[in-house]
């Protein structure tokens, strides 16, 4: 790359809304530490996402440290990208304001994750449970992000960020660049274990997920526990053993063994082996990380000093963003 030439923005964010499972780290985390060699990288802990549920605020403020120590823990060099709270930029809720103005009712209805959380959390569908997605595109629409690493699920989210940028843009010309998903090709959408259809989720039962900070005998009886099928074939088939197939992908992507070498590996194996394999292979993943966790949650001072030069250094970034939208929407400047 010339020396002149910009690099392309990545921007990415997970909730600090409790235990970041395996499917948090096969689907989104791991991807981002790669990801800094070639990019310029700004990975937020989206506090005022998690705010759209009830949360425990002690808890809370515990879970934004521990999410901050883990992307560290992870490979994150806050060197090389950007770390920071998204609570501690206001211009991410500013620029949410004024792109709800630019969206559609009937869009924000169909969001899957809309009507999975309002079903869940019956009680408290509340407006910013409804407005997700204009907070997460004014996230990524506010640092000028060409690529936004992602698990499946936010597929959707993503897409209307585009529309919303493409229609302000449509007005006011080209302010907001539009962002493209990085969607990785295995595990991109890990399932519960204890029912393969649904995917693995935070807020769902600890016995449902393998979290990036259990124990490895934990992680052990959680494989074993783990719903598979009857027939005690090791072969990836979604529709008919999806059990087995959620398995294999969290194999897959651990090892980088492909699904037609793992068929083959288990050949007159039963299930037994293949979870000991399955178990084995997370847990020699997990265990460094694991160690640098411990190791960097016990350093306030850095955590301090990381979260303190991000938010700064992401202020700058957001502001230059934020004047160019005042100006073309008309609000006026303070000094006239
Ligand atoms: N099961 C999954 N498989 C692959 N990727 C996943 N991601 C989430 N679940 C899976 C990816 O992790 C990143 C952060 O997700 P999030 O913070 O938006 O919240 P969540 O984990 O998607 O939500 P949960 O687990 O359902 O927890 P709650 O109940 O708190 O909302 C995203 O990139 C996501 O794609």
């Amino acid at each position: 790359m010339q020396e002149n030439e910009r690099k392309k923005i990545v921007f990415s964010g997970i909730q600090p809304t409790g235990n970041l499972h395996l499917g948090n780290y096969i689907g989104a985390l791991r991807n981002f530490g790669p990801l800094q060699e070639e990019y310029d990288c700004l990975y937020s802990i989206v506090d005022l996402h998690a705010i759209t549920v009830r949360q425990n605020p002690t808890q809370l403020r515990q879970n934004c440290l521990k999410l901050m120590s883990l992307y560290l823990a992870a490979g994150l060099d806050p060197d090389r990208s950007l770390i920071y709270f998204q609570s501690h930029v206001p211009a991410h809720a500013e620029l949410a304001w004024v792109l709800n103005c630019f969206t559609y009712m009937g869009e924000l209805s169909r969001m899957t994750q809309f009507k999975d959380k309002a079903q869940k959390h019956a009680e408290n569908i509340n407006v910013g449970l409804f407005a997700y997605p204009t907070l997460m595109a004014a996230d990524i629409l506010l640092y000028q992000t060409n690529f936004v690493p992602v698990g499946n699920d936010q597929k959707q989210h993503i897409e209307i960020t585009r529309d919303i940028a493409e229609r302000f843009n449509a007005i006011y010309g080209d302010v907001f660049t539009i962002p493209e998903p990085l969607i990785g090709k295995v595990g991109a959408r890990i399932m519960s274990l204890s029912d393969p259809t649904r995917k693995m989720s935070k807020s769902d039962p600890e016995d449902t997920f393998i979290a990036i900070l259990d124990e490895p005998n934990v992680i052990r009886k959680k494989v074993r526990r783990a719903v598979t099928d009857s027939e005690a074939l090791v072969k990836y088939d979604v529709e008919n053993k999806p059990g087995v197939s959620n398995l294999m992908s969290i194999y897959s992507a651990v090892t980088g063994k492909g699904f037609a070498e793992i068929e083959n590996e288990f050949v007159g194996k039963g299930y037994g082996d293949f979870k000991e394999a399955v178990a084995d292979a997370v847990i020699a993943e997990l265990e460094p990380i694991q160690a640098r966790y411990r190791q960097i949650s016990a350093d306030k001072a850095y955590l301090n000093e990381v979260m303190t030069k991000g938010a700064e250094r992401a202020a700058k970034l957001a502001a230059r963003t934020m004047s160019k939208v005042r100006r073309k929407v008309g609000l006026a400047a303070t000094q006239l």
